[in-house]
């Protein structure tokens, strides 16, 4: 694709990290949300301040399966989202105990800074966030190495932990706010290269009222995209919906005008979207990522709705 459209202003990342609530409990409770595949609940892995181990509770009796050593005064405790691991942040010790979720046995122990309290996992699961209370830092780990990879200075007391989705980065990815048959600017932009304009219309929409959408009874071709200015270096995301009555549609993306990533549009019934499409590709920062659709010059439709790029990270 060439660029003719605007580029995007630069929009940062989303890691929100809270830092205010202040528990008072002796333990804080972790529900893993995975399920290994013996079991068809998940476990809850509790922190027993005054007991330097964590209980393993299976949901489905409500009973204590195992109960795991680790460091002293254990806190915080967050679950990978594959469910394989679990980081205690271990206050007394100044430590993070990683525990195998498969076996219940701490399996790497990591130092972090003093009094570490809350803990949270990015969700691409690369990173673990740790509040250190009597260091008034975070600690970032990376979970591929389990080393500490970043000490991020904030307020006093640092006790608590969150990190929030990423955000989309393109503007109007569900195309509800466009009057059909008009695209953007801001958002989508038709191209102007190919022989039909690209629209928004409420034909087919997979949330919403509307969606985007190439359309021609004749052999002529379309396409739409926009543009966004790499926020980080790492791994990009693009997830939409797609639906076609013929072959050739395509959704992708391109970075700095060479194509990154792209995936076939599946030909199915009216409205019938199927599942989301996921495709990554990497970017760096200040790059420009182009996100499209391409319709082939023949008589039909492809369509699109609900779409999102979002910056995963450091690539693991
Ligand atoms: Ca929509």
């Amino acid at each position: 694709m060439r660029n003719r459209g605007r580029c995007l202003p630069s929009l940062s990342r989303v890691a929100a990290i809270t830092l205010a609530w202040r528990a008072v409990s002796l333990g804080l409770l972790g529900v893993m949300l995975a399920s290994t595949p013996a079991e068809a609940q998940p476990f809850a892995y509790v922190t027993n301040f005054s007991s330097n181990t964590v209980s393993v509770i299976d949901t489905a009796t409500n009973t204590v399966v195992a109960t795991v050593p680790v460091g002293t005064n254990p806190e915080g405790v967050a679950i990978t989202p594959d469910g394989t691991r679990a980081y205690v942040a271990n206050n007394g010790s100044g430590t993070v105990s990683l525990i195998d979720t498969a076996s219940n046995t701490v399996v790497a122990t990591v130092q972090v800074g003093t009094n570490p309290e809350g803990v949270a996992i990015t969700p691409d699961g690369t990173r673990a966030y740790v509040a250190n209370m009597g260091g008034g830092t975070v600690s970032v780990i990376d979970t591929a190495t389990n080393t500490v990879v970043a000490t991020v200075p904030v307020d006093r007391g640092p006790f608590g932990v969150a990190i929030g989705p990423a955000r989309n980065l393109l503007v109007r990815g569900d195309f509800e706010d466009y009057v059909p048959p008009d695209l953007g600017p801001p958002g989508w932009i038709a191209d102007l290269r190919r022989q039909v304009a690209a629209k928004s219309e409420t034909y087919q929409p997979h949330s919403g009222l509307q969606n985007g959408a190439c359309w021609t009874p004749d052999a002529l071709d379309c396409g739409m995209f926009q543009g966004v200015t790499a926020p980080g270096t790492g791994v990009y995301t693009l997830t939409y919906f797609a639906n076609a009555d013929r072959d050739g549609g395509l959704v992708g993306a391109s970075v700095n005008d060479k194509v990154a990533a792209s995936s076939s549009v599946a030909v199915r019934g009216f409205r019938n979207y199927g599942a989301m499409y996921s495709i990554s590709f990497n970017a760096v920062a200040g790059d420009t990522i182009w996100v499209w659709m391409y319709s082939p010059p023949t008589p039909g439709y492809v369509v699109i709705d609900d779409v999102s790029l979002t910056f995963q990270g450091l690539a693991p």
